[in-house]
């Protein structure tokens, strides 16, 4: 007879199912080619990783991720990265591309279309519970807590929210909770978002994270799949259903976010746009930066190879090459340059002269020698020709890249084409 064991925990018996299909476009050109859960961030991960990492470091071990959208380089890199989970360990990692789940040319309608078309894949694994993330955002938490207040509450469905200020809540789920967290009303990005009860100048906005048993999930996602005017979205048909004719309750995010000492605030961000992004990214070189990525307890997983430490010199007419506040990853070389206040991801040259300030700098590119870059996000790959400046006339700038009203520059390979 097998003995019944107390507090095991829940995430055990749960699967992640990452929404990896959406393209970003407010991130412009950045996510021409590879969706914007691939985009890389901080240095050496992409943000898809968060979401991935919070899954294993809450204690679960069956993922699933649905990709759509501009795929390739998201199922590479998961593929290299994240394929350690093993069946014969009752783990599993399932990539479910859209094209060739439904048909060869058919894509996921909506987000809870992408569950629905894999139903039999996630039966196979025979989950108890459903834990439903999307792929892109930055944040540190435990589900493990999530999945606790849904069992205890008895809820049908588990929606993570967060407090965001309300003139930015047009573009969340907006809900009304009562004093047990239940949730009472719930409109997908409205024009104009109810307040918080106690404070006007805020809302309760759904994370797009969603807690079902396995079980009540599929009922639902077969109810709606019959509902010829359901779009087949969560936010949109699905959550708005249950607050009606079942028990939606809502999970506050500062209830289970992972914050290490140091950390000033509950951190959470949707880098949806070239700002926040840039902003994120920079935020890392602070001395005390708003998010630790180097917290032990709660890793942020990747799939970088083993390779060579990123290196200093001094070029050939002994001038330094040096990094001052900055991110430097792996098989970098900085020859005789500075960078500051920037991060260099894996594998970026700088030559003689050349110089980064305020710069997010992709993996592979090359800053030719006398370069000047000063706030850039430079894609990957990207060779900038020798003695390019960029930050200082805001006009050229314009025309050449994709600037920000903030006067940030987004360079890509294309754009350097066109310079000639
Ligand atoms: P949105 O931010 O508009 O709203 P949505 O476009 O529905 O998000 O995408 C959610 C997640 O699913 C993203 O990670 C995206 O990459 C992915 N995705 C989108 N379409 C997909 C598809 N067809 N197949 C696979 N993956 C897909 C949602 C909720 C809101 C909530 C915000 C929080 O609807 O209520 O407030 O997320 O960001
Ligand atoms: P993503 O950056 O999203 O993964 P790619 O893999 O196409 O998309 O990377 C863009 C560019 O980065 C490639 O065209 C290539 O120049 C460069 N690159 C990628 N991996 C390496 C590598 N291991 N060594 C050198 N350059 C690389």
């Amino acid at each position: 007879m097998t003995k019944q064991r107390l507090h095991a925990p829940l995430a055990r018996d749960a699967m992640a199912y990452v929404l990896a299909g959406g393209r970003g476009s407010r991130l412009m050109e950045l996510t021409d080619r590879r969706a914007k859960p691939a985009v890389y961030f901080g240095g050496m991960s992409r943000i898809i990783d968060f979401a991935l990492s919070n899954a294993i470091n809450s204690g679960i071990r069956r993922i699933g991720v649905a990709t759509q959208y501009k795929a390739h380089s998201l199922i590479r890199h998961m593929q290299r990265g994240w394929n350690f989970l093993r069946p014969e360990r009752n783990e599993s990692f399932d990539i479910l591309p859209a094209s060739q789940r439904v048909s060869e040319l058919q894509w996921y309608e909506g987000t809870a279309d992408a569950v629905f078309q894999n139903i039999d894949i996630i039966e196979s694994h025979a989950p108890k519970y459903m834990v439903i993330l999307a792929g892109d955002h930055i944040y540190k938490m435990d589900y493990e807590l999530m999945l606790q207040q849904h069992v205890n509450s008895g809820a049908d469905v588990t929606v993570g929210c967060l407090v965001v200020p309300r003139a930015e809540a047009s573009g969340f789920g907006v809900m009304a909770v009562d004093k047990t967290s239940r949730i009472t009303a719930f409109v997908e990005k409205p024009k104009d978002p109810p307040a918080m009860p106690d404070n006007p100048d805020m809302a309760l906005a759904s994370m797009g994270i969603y807690v079902f048993e396995t079980k009540f999930l599929f009922e639902q996602l077969r109810r709606d799949a019959a509902d010829p005017a359901s779009k087949r979205d969560f936010g949109g048909d699905i959550i708005p259903y249950i607050v009606k004719h079942g028990k939606a309750v809502a999970h506050k995010f500062t209830d289970s976010c992972i914050r290490a000492a140091d950390e000033i605030e509950e951190y959470w961000r949707d880098v949806g746009t070239l700002d926040a992004y840039f902003e994120a990214n920079l935020d890392l070189t602070d001395v005390v930066p708003k998010l630790n990525m180097y917290d032990r307890d709660w890793r942020i997983w990747t799939d970088q190879i083993v390779s060579s430490p990123a290196k200093f010199v001094h070029d050939e007419e002994g001038r330094r090459g040096q990094a001052v506040a900055s991110l430097i990853s792996q098989d970098c070389i900085v020859s005789g340059a500075t960078a500051h206040r920037s991060l260099l991801f894996t594998g970026v040259k700088m030559g003689s002269f050349s110089s980064v300030h305020e710069g997010v700098i992709l993996p592979h590119c090359n800053i030719g020698r006398g370069a000047r870059l000063s706030r850039v996000i430079v894609d990957s790959g990207v060779r900038i020709p020798e003695n390019l400046v960029v930050g200082e006339d805001p006009e050229l700038d314009g025309k050449r890249f994709r600037r920000t009203d903030s006067g940030v520059c987004l360079i890509t390979k294309a754009m350097i084409e066109r310079l000639g």
